[in-house]
């Protein structure tokens, strides 16, 4: 599914701002569908709020019951569009939702559009007929979202209805899951219109190579709404100089003196762009119809030995960290300046890379990853796996679906470098086995090129999962959840843990978590767990086994985490996760000062 972009043969119009906002709070929290709020206006069928969009929902109110509330809630705003668009039988509309968690409904002036499972990734639906309908009239988008989690949504989660009037109150229902971040739920992402011609570029895949200086792009165009399109494809360099171009659906450019995308720090201009432009033409009954869409393309390849990580052939060690889409009141709403602040914080860390821990990030992020030169490790929404009940075929089968649409989205990516299906399954129950053998043969046969992985903390003797991953990504604790209070058993326990993997299994290896609470501000010494020293030493245990196991088989080390995060409440959590190095708001603790000595010399050692 192409990004939205506008260009000489199509135009947006955001519809981000105040949306009327409603939660089904009736017994049954079904009283929107069996009154059918969709059709007449939202705030004709009861009281509305405004609710900002992009945004999640639970963090804007004072409210504590729409902060936790589970199940539908109701999203409505009315645009006028422009008249051209409707009067134009040759114009497709399309509405797009960038991601709405977890379940949505849509529907166009009261008539259903579609519907989608899974928070995190875009669908649509096009809505011209609708609108022509009613030329004139204003163009009302109801959306109803839901935020159940259960044994075979991704990720899984459990419903526990409650019926003790001696201990709860009536009618008490909570949503249980096996995950450490806060269920955030809304539309997270732009919701918008956008046009294409009736005959449109549907989408582009495109695959790179190099051989001496000669870059090669082969890609493929699909066109939907004509049979006898012609394509021409141009590629231009960052100045606008048109370098190599193509005729037809399929091809391959051919790109001399190629400018490789390069991670950052590995070269002096890391996240080499070229636009290829695709322009369609087709002729019928008289007319013709153009459509042109211009994609960014990074020409590099990726590749995995057993004991190294290949970018255009270099081996490339990833210094980073995973991150969250998380922060005060907006949730996990897309936000820029967040956005532009975190790339600025990796960069300052002099961190070359992350990990979308545990699901997709929003698309205009993974932009300024490749921009930027940012590797990414790419994961999808299959975290907390851990009921035997979520390793069945309903499971599954949705599971493939997602990393269809994954790759489908972000196949495209030159900073996406590797698939990761999941993090911390329960790997060693018997279907993990078959489970991780389909998703990941599965995830393969979408996209040829890039190394698939999971994130395991299984031990490594009974890990069903690790023969058919690529790489090994394992998450460790060391002196926090096991020998709390212990920094002195690190070096044994890293050391073990690694040598264990690569006699197993002879693959490079990523440490894809470590890390330690901190309350920012707390100190102690000796360092004691919570307080900044405690990070400390923790990250530096950690970081000189790493120094031995780099110039062997390990390629990488990705910190737990970039920044303090909100998470469920629990006994273990003092308003959300502070194992961040950043707090919440983005400011460093002694821990980060420590990874940006490291990074920088890492960065001078290895490139
Ligand atoms: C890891 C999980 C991560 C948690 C982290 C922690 O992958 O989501 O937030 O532990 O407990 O096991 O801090």
């Amino acid at each position: 599914m192409l990004f939205p972009r506008e260009s000489s043969s199509r135009e947006i119009k955001e519809l981000n701002g105040l949306w009327d906002f409603r939660a089904d709070v009736s017994h049954d929290r079904n009283l929107g569908f069996q009154q059918a709020w969709y059709k007449s206006r939202l705030a004709e069928t009861g009281p509305v709020i405004d609710m900002p969009v992009p945004a999640s929902y639970n963090d804007i109110t004072q409210d504590p019951q729409l902060r936790d509330f589970i199940g539908w809630v109701w999203y409505e705003r009315e645009v006028l569009v422009p008249s051209r668009w409707v009067s134009d039988e040759g114009t497709r509309v399309v509405l797009r939702v960038g991601s709405a968690h977890y379940y949505s409904v849509v529907w166009v002036n009261g008539i259903k559009m579609t519907e989608h499972e899974g928070g995190h990734l875009p669908f649509e639906a096009e809505i011209g007929d609708v609108l022509r309908k009613d030329p004139g009239v204003a163009c009302r988008i109801t959306i109803a979202v839901n935020n159940t989690l259960t044994l075979h949504t991704l990720p899984p989660g459990t419903i526990q209805h409650i019926d003790d009037p001696t201990r709860y109150p009536a009618n008490y229902v909570v949503q249980n899951t096996n995950f450490d971040f806060f269920n955030y739920a809304g539309l997270h992402r732009p919701v918008l219109l956008y046009t294409t011609p009736k005959a449109y570029v549907d989408d582009i895949t495109v695959l790179t190579s190099f051989a001496d200086n000669i870059g090669l792009i082969s890609y493929q165009v699909s066109v939907l709404g004509s049979l006898n399109s012609t394509l021409k494809v141009t590629l231009s360099d960052k100045d606008g100089h048109s370098v190599a171009s193509s005729t037809g659906p399929s091809g391959v450019l051919k790109v001399m003196d190629v400018s490789l995308w390069w991670p950052y720090l590995m070269h002096e201009s890391p996240g080499y762009l070229y636009s290829m432009e695709v322009h369609m033409t087709t002729a019928s009954e008289g007319s013709v119809c153009e459509d042109v869409y211009a994609l960014p393309v990074g020409i590099r390849t990726v590749q995995v030995t057993n004991t190294q990580f290949l970018i255009n052939s270099k081996p490339f060690y990833f210094h980073g960290v995973n991150k969250h889409e998380d922060a005060d009141i907006r949730g996990k709403g897309l936000d820029w300046p967040l956005i532009v602040k975190d790339f600025n914080l990796l960069k300052w860390l002099g961190a070359n890379s992350f990990r979308t821990s545990h699901y997709p990030y929003a698309e205009e992020i993974l932009q300024m990853a490749d921009r930027h030169g940012i590797v990414v490790i790419d994961e999808c929404p299959g975290v907390g796996i851990a009921d035997i009940r979520s390793f069945g075929n309903a499971s599954l089968s949705h599971h493939l679906v997602v990393m269809d649409e994954l790759v489908r989205r972000d196949k495209n990516h030159a900073s996406v470098v590797m698939w990761s299906v999941a993090n911390e399954p329960a790997a060693e129950m018997p279907p993990a086995g078959f489970y991780f053998k389909t998703l990941i043969a599965h995830t393969k046969s979408l996209d040829v090129t890039r190394p698939v992985t999971f994130i395991t903390a299984s031990n490594f003797a009974r890990d069903k999962g690790a023969p058919y991953v690529d790489v090994i990504c394992v998450n460790s604790y060391f002196s926090w959840y096991s020998d709390p209070g212990h920094p002195e058993v690190i070096p044994y326990q890293l050391n073990t843990q690694f040598e264990n993997w690569y006699r197993k299994y002879q693959k490079p290896i990523i440490q894809s978590e470590y890390g330690a609470d901190v309350v920012p501000g707390m100190h102690t010494d000796p360092p004691m767990m919570f307080t900044e020293e405690y990070q400390k030493i923790v990250l530096k245990n950690y970081h000189d086994v790493f120094d031995q196991k780099r110039r062997e088989y390990v390629i990488g080390e990705l910190i737990w985490n970039f920044a303090d995060f909100m998470t469920a409440q629990t006994v273990a959590r003092v308003v959300g996760n502070k194992k961040g190095i950043f707090s919440r708001q983005r400011q460093p603790k002694a821990g980060a000062f420590l990874l940006r000595e490291r990074y920088w010399r890492l960065a001078n050692e290895t490139g």
